[in-house]
Formats: C-alpha cells, sequence, structure tokens
C-alpha cells in the first residue's frame, strides 16, 4: 500500500520550494463542492467553446466535476471546477437570449436537437444557482520562477493532479513539468490557468494527489558519479529539457519501491 504523499519531506528531500499561493488563478479559500452526480449544467464544449451546451454531473473529486455535453459519447468527458466561468446555471443561455448549441459530435440528426434537448430538459434535476462560484481574478503578473514547486493536472489524463515543477518561464507562459515523468507529460499553459494549483490545494480540497514518477533523467555532469557507484552503463542517458535548477534525485528510499529495469533510475 502506497503511503500518502508528504509535500513537507518531499519539499525538504529535493530542497525545493513552493509556488506562492499568490502566483495561482484559484481561490485562497476554496468554495465548498455542491454539485451532486446527474445534475445538469450550461457548459461550454470544450471543443468549440463559442457554443453553450447542457451537460450532466458524471461526477465530483474536490473542487472539480467531472461534465459530459448530453448528446455526445462517453469519450469526452472533461473536468471543470466549481468556480469556472465555463460553466453555468441551466436557464442562463435562454435568458441572455442565445439558444443551446448541440455538441459537437451530437449523435443524432441535427434536426432532432430541439426534441432532445426538450426530452434532456423535462424533469431533469438542475445545478441551483448557488452551487455556481465566482470565478477569482487572475494574478495581475506571472510570478512563477524556474524550480517552483505545485500541483498540476495531468492534461493527458485529466483526472489526475500530479506534483510538478515550474521548468521554464516565458512571458505569460509556464513550463509544468511532472516530477518523475521523464517529460512525457510536460506541457506549457498561461500563468493563470485554472489547470495548476498551490502545493497542498488536493489535501485542502480533499482531492486525491497523485505521487510522483520514479522516472528520472540526470544530467551529463552527474553520470561519472553514478558509474563509480556502482551503476551500470547501460543504465545511462544523456539530459534533454532539464530545468533550472535540476530535478528532484531519485533517492527517495523506499518510497516507490526498488528502481526499475529501464533506463531510468
Ligand atoms: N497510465 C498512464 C498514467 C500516467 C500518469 C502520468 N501522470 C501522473 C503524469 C501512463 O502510464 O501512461
Amino acid at each position: 500500500f502506497p503511503e500518502p504523499f508528504n509535500w513537507d519531506a518531499y519539499l525538504k528531500e529535493t530542497s525545493s520550494i513552493p509556488a506562492s499561493p499568490s502566483c495561482f488563478r484559484q481561490s485562497r479559500v476554496p468554495p465548498s463542492n455542491d454539485f451532486k452526480a446527474g445534475m445538469k449544467v450550461e457548459a461550454h464544449d470544450p471543443r468549440n467553446p463559442t457554443s453553450m451546451c447542457i451537460a450532466t454531473v458524471m461526477g465530483t473529486m474536490g473542487m472539480r466535476l467531472r461534465l459530459r455535453l448530453d448528446g455526445s459519447d462517453s469519450t469526452n468527458d472533461f473536468w471543470r471546477l466549481v468556480d469556472s466561468s465555463d460553466i453555468q446555471p441551466v436557464g442562463t443561455c435562454e435568458r441572455g437570449g442565445d439558444m443551446l448549441q448541440p455538441p459537437l459530435g451530437f449523435r443524432m440528426n441535427a434536426s432532432s436537437w430541439p426534441m432532445f434537448l426538450l426530452r434532456t430538459l423535462s424533469g431533469a434535476e438542475v445545478a441551483p444557482a448557488l452551487a455556481f462560484k465566482k470565478e477569482p481574478p487572475r494574478p495581475l503578473h506571472n510570478h512563477f520562477k524556474p524550480g517552483m514547486k505545485l500541483e498540476a493536472v495531468d492534461k493527458k489524463n485529466p483526472y489526475l493532479i500530479c506534483p510538478a515543477t515550474i521548468g521554464d518561464v516565458r512571458g505569460q507562459e509556464i513550463f509544468v513539468m511532472f516530477d518523475g515523468w521523464r517529460g512525457a507529460f510536460d506541457y506549457w499553459c498561461e500563468y493563470d490557468s485554472r489547470d495548476i494549483f498551490p502545493v497542498g490545494w488536493c489535501q485542502l480540497t480533499n482531492h486525491p494527489l497523485q505521487p510522483p514518477g520514479n522516472s528520472f533523467t540526470l544530467p551529463k555532469s552527474l553520470i561519472p558519479a553514478l558509474c563509480s557507484s556502482g551503476s551500470s552503463r547501460r543504465s545511462m542517458q544523456s539530459s534533454y529539457r532539464l530545468p533550472h535548477p535540476l530535478p528532484p534525485l531519485p533517492v527517495r528510499k523506499g518510497v516507490r519501491g526498488r528502481r526499475p529495469k529501464s533506463q531510468t533510475i
């Protein structure tokens, strides 16, 4: 059984510092999650953001909602925070004189959309207006610096939030690197992305936090030292896309069991 991930110990082991909460577009005191599975909301279609659709809350995790657009298939679920400006109460669209749209890839004939919508909404439980929270303002500037730690959504597996490190900063953009995953899941995003959180956010909001992976790539400069300490040459690999300062070294005793046999250490 994996022990729960402990940020304090990890920050110490890696001698790193967390990005200040003031860097993030997240509320200091996270709002409650008053949504329930089955409730209907209006949501921007992630694949066609100008159109407003009807979505069903499929589940909740911490302050996040797993949403599915009504009339689309189950393979395009997406996640939004309860204080996301991408969601609003059912009826908002119509009150503003706009029309709800079928999702991209609507699984029926377009002509059946009005009837589908009527059926979808008749007798449906809609999320109460009070469940929707105001989106926090964006910080005025990008305060992130390379090496700072954070918690970030894995965009390839968006139900996961994982420990990460700022690898680079360019203007309004930051490079998010997932600790222990050798770059495979890293991405650039805006500093005010809603998918990044201060250290401790998962614990605060009761959302699971993945432990770091156990694959690391070492800079060339450290390879001779390792060779002499008995590692085989095969396991060596030159560095790529290393952040400054360097990512944590994989010397966490007993956290993830033995090293994998692969090229990783
Ligand atoms: N099954 C997936 C999970 C990877 C998750 C990586 N995140 C946590 C950065 C895979 O191994 O591809």
